[in-house]
């Protein structure tokens, strides 16, 4: 069969009516993982409320969400060799849905994915320790991915949602690297200096990171010898 043939045979295949049904499934879809991220978000408010109930503090410095975007929906599928469809989306990324909180210490990282993950409405699906493992480019992180029910008008259902949660030091660390990693004009020789430059940054934030718990430690040591 000639290429024009097939792409005719294809076109007749599907119809307007099921295209139609596929473009509705898939806005339906990222409504729920839009509603997945308001739930995620307001427990991790509410985790920042209780924690300032027993440390006087809010360890949360600010919360960031994002839905995937479309083209890198389809970027993912294309390179795991899979089809565009709301079934496959669902099925196949766990990052559809992201969160990344963003605290003030490493240890208020560890308290916080605690008592989220051992709410029991939350299913843990996975555990990525980029902070006890760093990636070899010296990335940074905890990633979780949760799966968390929503309530729809007739149904509930479970959504997956990816967790990120890093210091301030990590955050910056990260986005520093994000925006180098696109930059394409460079060549080899100066990139393989940006990443060995990247890499020491990645250690210094991490003595950063245990000499502000250090610190923050000795402050908590003076306020209980003060009560
Ligand atoms: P974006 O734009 O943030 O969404 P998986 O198929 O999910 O098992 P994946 O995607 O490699 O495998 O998972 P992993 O390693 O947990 O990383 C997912 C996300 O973590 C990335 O999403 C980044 O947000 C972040 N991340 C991981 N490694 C690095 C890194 O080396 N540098 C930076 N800056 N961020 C990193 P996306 O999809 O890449 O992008």
């Amino acid at each position: 069969m000639q290429d024009e043939e097939l792409r005719q045979k294809i076109k007749e295949l599907v119809t307007d009516e099921e295209v139609a049904k596929q473009v509705l499934m898939t806005r339906e879809l990222m409504t729920c993982y839009r509603c997945a991220i308001m739930e995620v978000e307001t427990k991790f408010r509410v985790l920042d409320e209780k924690f300032s109930l027993h440390g006087e503090r809010n360890p949360i410095e600010s919360i960031k969400s994002r839905v995937k975007s479309p083209e890198s929906i389809v970027e993912k599928l294309r390179r795991k060799g899979l089809a565009m469809t709301p079934e496959i989306v669902e099925r196949e990324l766990n990052d559809v849905a992201g969160v990344r909180v963003i605290c003030s210490f490493v240890d208020d990282i560890y308290t916080l994915a605690d008592w989220l993950t051992g709410q029991d409405d939350i299913t843990l699906l996975r555990v990525k320790d980029y902070i006890k493992n760093p990636k070899p480019n010296g990335y940074r992180s905890l990633h979780l991915i949760i799966a968390i029910p929503i309530f729809l008008d007739d149904c509930k259902r479970n959504m997956k949602v990816e967790v990120q949660l890093r210091t301030i030091t990590m955050e910056s660390w990260a986005n520093l690297e994000h925006k180098l990693r696109y930059k394409k004009d460079l060549d080899e020789e100066v990139v393989a200096k940006i990443s060995k430059e990247l890499f020491e940054c990645s250690q210094l934030c991490d003595l950063l990171d245990a000499k502000m718990s250090h610190v923050k430690s000795v402050v908590a040591m003076h306020e209980d010898d003060d009560d």
